[in-house]
């Protein structure tokens, strides 16, 4: 075969509006697969993934981790971002450079220019687990926005409204889609349903999502 781009692949993307604010970006981060997932495997290895437990009580289905500055956890006192990660007591791991770079550079595709992530929570989806409907509202200036990269198992994600009972739209998130939620979509209601099972060829039965956010 002939090499038209000399091994470096041509970010080629679709976007897909949501909303205003909301954008997907098909295939974003497709080329960057394989150091995405050895940046993840060397954050879970200094901050493993783990269940925590929700301000109610239960365990969540949906195994985490953090990179960066800050990280989101949940505990029976409630959400927050802290710098330490509870588990090991350290600070969490720092955030890989092609994590950044591609957080940056997925922002000022969506429009936003300025955004710089100080915070990166790696949700992990087994078959089964489920995040529910709700709002992400615990970083400090919501004026930022947040970005997400979906990479394994495809899901239909949840998109609702400015309020819970608002009504609920799907959009299919597949492995090297990135997705940018910002301006008047930041509130929006949002979730994941159960995860199908299946196995994909580079991540196994399981689906990953970074979020990264400005917390602090
Ligand atoms: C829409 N994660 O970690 S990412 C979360 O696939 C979270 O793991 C989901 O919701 C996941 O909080 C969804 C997509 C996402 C993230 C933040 C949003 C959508 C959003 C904030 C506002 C509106
Ligand atoms: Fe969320």
């Amino acid at each position: 075969m002939i090499d038209l781009f000399g091994g470096e692949e041509p970010n080629q993307t679709t976007r897909e509006e949501m909303a205003e604010g909301a954008v997907i970006l098909r295939g974003f981060a497709r080329h960057l697969e394989e150091d995405l997932l050895a940046a993840v495997r060397e954050v879970a290895q200094l901050s493993p993934f783990r269940r925590m437990i929700t301000p109610g009580g239960h365990v969540m289905s949906v195994a985490m981790t953090n990179c960066g500055q800050a990280g989101w956890v949940t505990n029976r006192q409630g959400y927050r971002y802290d710098a330490i990660d509870p588990e090991t007591g350290k600070p969490w791991p720092p955030m890989p450079g092609s994590f950044i770079a591609l957080a940056v550079s997925a922002a000022a595709e969506a429009g936003y220019c300025k955004f710089r992530p100080d915070a990166c929570l790696i949700n992990r989806y087994e078959p089964g687990a489920r995040l529910s409907l709700h709002q992400d509202r615990n970083e400090r200036d919501l004026a930022n926005p947040i970005v997400s990269v979906s990479l394994g198992l495809p899901t239909i994600f949840q998109f609702g409204g400015l309020k819970r009972a608002d009504p609920i739209k799907k959009y299919a998130l597949r492995h090297g889609d990135v997705a940018v939620w910002g301006g008047p979509s930041r509130l929006c209601y949002h979730g994941v349903p159960i995860l199908k099972d299946g196995e994909h060829p580079k991540v196994g039965r399981a689906r990953l999502n970074l979020t990264f956010r400005r917390a602090l």
